[in-house]
């Protein structure tokens, strides 16, 4: 999709942080960044959301959840943890309808903050 601004980063139209470059998957640093580690995790191929994969390439959520994992190791959060977070729709506040897994880590995210 021409006008998706995911599948724009994933075809290097626009530019953006590769963190791993997988041959269905890619995943890169979220601009806007929640926590030290925030990295987005696609399927090079456009799905709205996490429902519309899963419903049509089940074997493609677990490879983002996979390498979500990868990332997370290799960013040294295994044993702290992170958290794996797909938005769905506007209550979920989801602003780019081509399905990503977001990575958060490198903080608690107990409440009250801090
Ligand atoms: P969501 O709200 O779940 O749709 O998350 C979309 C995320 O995408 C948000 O955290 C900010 C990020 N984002 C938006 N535009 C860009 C961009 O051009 N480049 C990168 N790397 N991230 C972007």
């Amino acid at each position: 999709m021409t006008d998706c601004l995911f599948c724009r980063i994933v075809a290097g139209e626009i530019p953006s942080q590769q963190v791993r470059a997988g041959e269905r998957t890619y995943a890169f640093r979220d601009v806007q960044p929640q926590a030290p580690t925030h990295v987005l995790i696609v399927p090079r191929e456009h799905y709205a959301n996490a429902a519309e994969l899963a419903a049509a390439r089940p074997e493609l959520v677990a490879e983002l959840v996979a390498d979500a994992a990868a990332v997370a190791a290799e960013e040294g959060l295994t044993d702290r943890g992170y958290r794996l977070v797909f938005n769905t729709g506007p209550d979920a506040q989801q602003s780019v309808q081509h399905v990503h897994l977001h990575l958060l880590g490198g903080r608690s995210f107990g409440w009250p903050p801090g």
